[in-house]
C-alpha cells in the first residue's frame, strides 16, 4: 500500500485564481493539486486531495486521515481562525500536521493572527503562494513517520513476493507489529 499524504483545503479555496488574485495569486486549486502530487511522488507517496466550504466535511476527512494517512497538510482557510471543531479533530491525530497558507496571515488583519491549527501543527508554512504546499510536503522528507511507513510498505512488498502462499497469514501478523 502506498503511503498517503492528506491535503485538506477549507472554504473559498475552490475560488483560487479568481478570488483576490493580488493576495492569493493566479493559480487554481487544480494547480495546487498537481503540485502536491508531483512533490509527493518524489517521496514515494501519493496525495489524497480535498476541498470543501463545509466545516463538517473537513472534520470528516481529518478523522479519516487518522488511520489512512502518514501526514496531513491543511489549509483551513478562514476556519483556521475560528474553528474549535477542526482544532478538536486535529488533536485526535497522531500523524504530523503541517499548517499551510498561501498568504502570510500575520501580515494581514488582526483577526487572521489567531490560528486554531498552529497549536497542534508540527510546522507552519505561509506566504509562499502555492509553493507553501510544496515546501510543506518537502519538509516531510526523511522524517521518521515516513520511514516507519516505508518499512511497513517494504516488508509488505518483500514478503508478498517471497512467501506468496502464506502471504495473508504472515502479513497480518507483521502488520500488527507496526
Ligand atoms: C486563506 C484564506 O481563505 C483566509 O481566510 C486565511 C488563507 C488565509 C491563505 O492564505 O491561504 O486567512
Amino acid at each position: 500500500m502506498t503511503k498517503q499524504i492528506y491535503v485538506i483545503n477549507g472554504p473559498n479555496l475552490n475560488m483560487l485564481g479568481i478570488r483576490e488574485p493580488h493576495i492569493y495569486g493566479h493559480n487554481t486549486l487544480q494547480d495546487v493539486q498537481d503540485l502536491c502530487e508531483l512533490t509527493a511522488k518524489a517521496l514515494g507517496a501519493e496525495v489524497v486531495f480535498h476541498q470543501s466550504n463545509v466545516e463538517g466535511e473537513l472534520i470528516n476527512w481529518i478523522q479519516e486521515a487518522r488511520t489512512a494517512a502518514c501526514a496531513l497538510i491543511i489549509n483551513a482557510a478562514s476556519l483556521t481562525h475560528s474553528s474549535i471543531g477542526i482544532y478538536d479533530a486535529l488533536k485526535a491525530l497522531d500523524i504530523p500536521i503541517i499548517e499551510v497558507h498561501l498568504s502570510n496571515p500575520h501580515a494581514r488583519e488582526d483577526f487572521r493572527h489567531k490560528s486554531y491549527v498552529s497549536p497542534v501543527a508540527f510546522g507552519v508554512v505561509a506566504g509562499f503562494g502555492i509553493q507553501s504546499y510544496r515546501l510543506a510536503i518537502d519538509g516531510l522528507r526523511g522524517k521518521r513517520w515516513l520511514f516507519k511507513w516505508n518499512l511497513k510498505t517494504a516488508l509488505d512488498s518483500f514478503l508478498g513476493r517471497a512467501i506468496y502462499p502464506f502471504k495473508r497469514f504472515h502479513l497480518n501478523g507483521l502488520r500488527s507489529m507496526f
